[in-house]
This record gives C-alpha cells, structure tokens and sequence, in this order.
C-alpha cells in the first residue's frame, strides 16, 4: 500500500456553507489563536467537515503524516474508591460485592503478564482507596522499576496526588517530589472531565473541583513530571463549559509548557448513575478532536483514544486533528465496566494497520514521544 504523504498533496483551499466560519478559517491559516467565541462557533456549526479540514490542516502542520502509538499496558490497582461519582461505573464502596485490591506481588505479577511484546509503558490509576497507605503506592511503582527498568511509569492522576497528600498530610509539591523519587516517570491525563463547578457537581461531586486539577497539574510540570489532560464530554455539559476547558487548559500550558497531548473522552453511560444518557455519536467523537486541535494551539499532540470511540473511529480522527491513537492497553477495566464493547486490548501490529489504511505513517513512540525500535523481545529508545 503506498500513499502520498502530506507535503506532496495538492492543498486545496477551504470551503465552507457556514459564513461564521470564514474568519475562524483565516485565523487559523494565519497561526492565530482561537477566542472563546470561536470556540463555541466551531461547536455550534453544522459544517463538520470543514472543521475537521482545519484541524487537519493543523495536525499536518505538526506532524505530517506521521500518527503515533505505544505499546502499554493499563494496571488499575483497586477499585476500591471512597468518591462515588455518578460518571463511574468501575469504583465501588468499600465492602461491596466486586471490589479488588491487587496485592504487591499480583500488582508486578500482573504488569509482566498477558502480552508478548514488551511494553514501553505502565499506565497506572485507581480508585482512591480509603484505608490503602501511601507507601503502598510508592512501593509498587519502587517494584515496578526494579522488575521493569526500562519501563517509562506514567502513574496517578491529579485526583489520585491531590487525595493520597491529604491522607498523608503532606502538600502537593511535596507527594509529588515523593512519587518521582519513587519512579513516577510522567502522569496521566484523567479526572478532569470537564471543569466547570455545575458540571462536577453532577458528574463528579466528590472529586478536587477544576482549579484544584490545575492547579496540581502546574505542580507537576513544575518539577518536571510532564502529564496528559483529558475532557470527558457526551453527559450533562454545554459547549461553553466545553470552551472553558478548553480555554483554561491552553492557559496552564501558556504558563508551563508540561502537558504532552489532549485526549477527549466520550462518556459511556452503562451502568453508571446516568445511564439515562444516549452515547456520543460519531459526528459527537469526531467534533471534540477537531475542535481540541483548533483551541490547544499550545498542545504538541491530540490523541483518539481508540478504546473510547472505537478502533475506526480512532482511524477517521486521524484526518480530523488526531496525531496520537494511544496503545495496546492489553486490558481495560475503567470503560468495560461502563459498557465498551471494543476489545480490551489490541497487538501492536493491528494498530500499525489501522494507521497506515487511515493513510498515515506508524510511529512508535515512548510515552515522551521518542522513537522506539524494536528488536526480538526488547527496545530502544531514542534520546
Ligand atoms: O478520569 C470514567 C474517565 C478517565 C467513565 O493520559 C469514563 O494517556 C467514560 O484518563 N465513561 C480515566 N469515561 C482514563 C484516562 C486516560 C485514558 C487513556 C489515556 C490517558 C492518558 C488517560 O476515564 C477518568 C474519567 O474521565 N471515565 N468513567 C465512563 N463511564
């Protein structure tokens, strides 16, 4: 299969039936940042092709061709979790029926289990145990590092930090300084949702509100934990508090410079609290990365978690902004649970497939974005 790469393309010039969007268009040919009210119009217009045409437009400016992913594996300590928020359906109360907690040995048993090819990446998040010491958490990243030492840990959400500080009494910068000093490598993207006070107090309750994520994400980036940022859309939020995420991520990334990638997350209401709400549609998935790759001007990279919206929805983002497709993951609990029926983890083969018939060129990368190259059973990375 051969394709034409980007820069060959003949680059045909914008159309649109929607006027509002011709001065966003030029803004966005010009390389000028997008206001709020361009935001909301990118949302409300029905004219998603040409949204998407822009944010391709973008993504190729970036990256070219090139489409990247890993080879990971998620591990979801416990689902023990004392938040009860009503977007979950993996965290159960403590004494419920279906609660686990890995031990230590099953926690590093399970990191080097189920899958041939070694990974490059422990994606680690769970629920935010009432009783489980924070030193259990330090020892299994300590663990971790010594079975897997060339494995990058990308550990604990903002939420998990904010929570296991308060329990141990300690500031942020301070449990932050103790989980690098553990092994924490980088942090990923979860427990934003959407940052909006009406929002959270419907979706997520219990959870630190939105300043407070950023506010930990800055402490992060300030001591060189790079992380993710992530938007859970397709529930009860508008397209303003959509903006305003947005919005308010670009402006701690003005100020830092440390997240990686934007991953948008559609909503999979099965048995959650608000199962009530219909799934996102296509157009819905689509929309979010386009509009995440016009309004994140400052975020190297926007990834199409394929485990949300599909495998072949994963591959059309690819031409609607996406540069990123994520990894095998090998098993994932945190949508199953919620009612995903895509498979619980794919080979590192099928996703190099799935990016070249999108029509893009494979990379495998580390979780800092490096190339990585493969030989029998083990990598390199490149530094
Ligand atoms: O924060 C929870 C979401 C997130 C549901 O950083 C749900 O590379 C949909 O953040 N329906 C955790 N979503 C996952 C996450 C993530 C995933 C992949 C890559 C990265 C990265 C980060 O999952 C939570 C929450 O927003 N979530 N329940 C649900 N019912």
């Amino acid at each position: 299969m051969s394709f034409r790469s980007s820069s060959q393309r003949p680059r045909h010039s914008f159309q649109t039936d929607d006027p509002a969007l011709l001065p966003i268009a030029a803004k966005v040919q010009a390389g000028e940042r997008l206001s709020f009210d361009d935001g909301v119009a990118l949302y409300r217009t029905g004219d998603i092709l040409a949204v998407g045409w822009l944010a391709n437009m973008v993504r190729e400016r970036l990256h070219g061709d090139t489409a990247y992913f890993n080879v990971n594996r998620h591990i979801n300590p416990t689902n023990v979790c004392v938040a009860s928020c009503r977007l979950c359906a993996f965290g159960k109360k403590k004494g419920d029926v279906g609660t686990y907690t890995m031990a230590l040995e099953e926690a590093w048993e399970t990191a080097g289990a189920g899958y041939s090819e070694a990974v490059t990446e422990f994606h680690i998040v769970g629920g935010l145990h009432p009783d489980l010491p924070f030193e259990y958490f330090m020892d299994l990243v300590r663990g971790l590092k010594q079975r897997f030492p060339k494995v990058h840990i990308k550990a604990f959400t903002m939420v998990e930090v904010a929570f296991l500080a308060k329990r141990g009494k300690m500031t942020i910068p301070e449990t932050l300084e103790r989980m690098k000093a553990a092994g924490v490598d980088s942090m990923p993207g979860g427990g934003a949702e959407i940052f909006a006070d009406r929002v959270r107090h419907i979706i997520c309750d219990h959870k630190i509100d939105g300043g407070e994520w950023l506010e930990t994400a800055k402490a992060a980036h300030r001591i060189g934990l790079k992380s993710n940022a992530t938007m859970l859309y397709g529930h009860v939020e508008n397209d303003e508090d959509r903006v305003d995420h947005l919005v308010r991520l670009r402006a701690v990334q003005d100020e830092t410079g440390g997240f990686q990638t934007f991953i948008p997350l559609a909503f999979h209401p099965d048995h959650t609290a608000l199962a009530h709400i219909p799934k996102t549609t296509g157009m819905m998935d689509l929309r979010q990365i386009a509009v995440g790759r016009l309004m994140l001007d400052n975020f190297p990279h926007i990834k199409s978690y394929w485990q949300m919206v599909t495998p072949k929805m994963a591959q059309i983002a690819l031409r609607f902004g996406a540069d990123d497709i994520d990894g095998t993951v090998v098993e994932e609990k945190i949508y199953h649970n919620a009612g995903a029926s895509t498979p619980q983890g794919l080979r590192r083969a099928d996703l190099i497939r799935l990016i070249a018939e999108a029509g893009r060129v494979p990379f495998e990368r580390d979780t800092l974005y490096r190339a990585v190259t493969r030989s029998e059973d083990s990598f390199t990375v490149a530094v």
